[in-house]
């Protein structure tokens, strides 16, 4: 039953828009066409909105709001990314979740989703606002054979597979702010958070944190976020189906990460130039105890962020630092 349901939800989505007729999916799951029509109104109580025109046939002209299990299986077109998938109405967080099961031997390509987090983390145990019904908040568990030291390329892989996500789904074309951050308008929609399990030439797994706003309203953010965060509701006005993102995510990242364990950082490096936050601008480094200005050049073959020093036209390699990015003084 269950199956059945998934099949017709992965065919109508490979037809995006148009229509399948009641024959073509009577033939290709075997069922009779009065089969098809009570499947399609068992999928209407999980929140998608199928359109039925006689001669024609259906299409799903809405995908549900809510998130499930079940929404988030049904119609998932990846090999292996999300197909072992564990989904939570409340958690704390899922990264703590994703931890516990890999460190119970989660296969790679396990995926934690929950609708709310009490807990959300960011970096650094800063708080990350993880509403009820409104974002994207997920971990993914990988077990990548490559050096403990390329890990951090995986965080900018992230990103990437997020911008050309919503790109692709939204319209929208929100920046890479090195090394964790989506920014939109000058403000952040989206954190990713890297935390790995490794010893000294081996990753046990690693675990990849995504944390998207997606349909709040700017007054459903708490007031410290109002002016620093968007959502992808505020930016188009629309709200959007956050099971649809999500698989659309899961598909773009498991493309880009098969091509980076095959042939490396390179094309992920040329993808990520092409979306990133103010290149060629000037910002504001911390490194331990000095601040200096710097104009941002680009990254490194390994991901590291290069900076020229404005003083002494001196480079500099970058694996961690605290950047000011000279948000617009009605902003801070
Ligand atoms: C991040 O940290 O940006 C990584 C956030 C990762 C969150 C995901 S959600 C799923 C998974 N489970 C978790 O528990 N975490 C991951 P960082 O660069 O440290 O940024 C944190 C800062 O972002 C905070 O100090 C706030 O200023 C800001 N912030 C908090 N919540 C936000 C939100 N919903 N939208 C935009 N900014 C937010």
């Amino acid at each position: 039953m269950d199956n059945r349901r998934k099949q017709l939800i992965t065919l109508l989505s490979q037809k995006d828009n148009q229509y399948i007729s009641g024959q073509v999916l009577s033939n290709e799951l075997q069922i009779s066409r009065s089969a098809v029509w009570k499947h399609m109104k068992e999928l209407e109580k999980d929140g998608y909105i199928i359109e039925a025109v006689t001669r024609k046939g259906y299409r799903i002209v809405k995908h549900p709001d809510k998130i499930s299990g079940n929404t988030l299986q049904w119609g998932l077109e990846t090999n292996w990314l999300g197909q072992s998938l564990t989904f939570e109405e409340q958690t704390e967080s899922t990264q703590t979740i994703a931890h516990q099961l890999a460190q119970q031997g989660a296969i790679h390509g396990s995926v934690v989703v929950a609708d709310e987090q009490l807990e959300g983390r960011g970096r650094l145990n800063r708080p990350w606002h993880s509403e009820k019904g409104s974002g994207i908040w997920m971990s993914m568990i990988l077990r990548p054979e490559i050096q403990p030291h390329k890990a951090p390329q995986l965080t900018l892989l992230t990103a990437v597979a997020i911008v050309e996500t919503l790109k692709k789904v939204c319209k929208i074309e929100p920046k890479i702010k090195w090394p964790n951050d989506i920014f939109i308008h000058d403000r952040k929609l989206a954190g990713i958070l890297t935390e790995m399990q490794a010893e000294t030439d081996q990753i046990q797994y690693v675990i990849i944190g995504l944390g998207l706003n997606v349909n709040h309203r700017s007054d459903d953010l708490p007031e410290a976020l109002q002016n620093i965060a968007s959502s992808i509701h505020i930016e188009t006005g629309k709200q959007w189906p956050r099971a649809h993102i999500i698989q659309r995510f899961l598909v773009e990242l498991e493309g880009l990460y098969e091509h980076f364990i095959q042939h490396g950082f390179a094309k992920i490096k040329e993808m990520w130039l092409a979306n990133a936050y103010k290149i060629g601008e000037q910002i504001t480094v911390h490194t331990r105890n000095k601040a200096w200005e710097g104009i941002l050049l680009g990254i490194q073959d390994d991901g590291a962020l290069r900076v020229e020093e404005v003083e002494n036209k001196e480079q500099h390699i970058l694996y961690s630092a605290e950047i000011e990015w000279h948000k617009r003084r009605d902003e801070e």
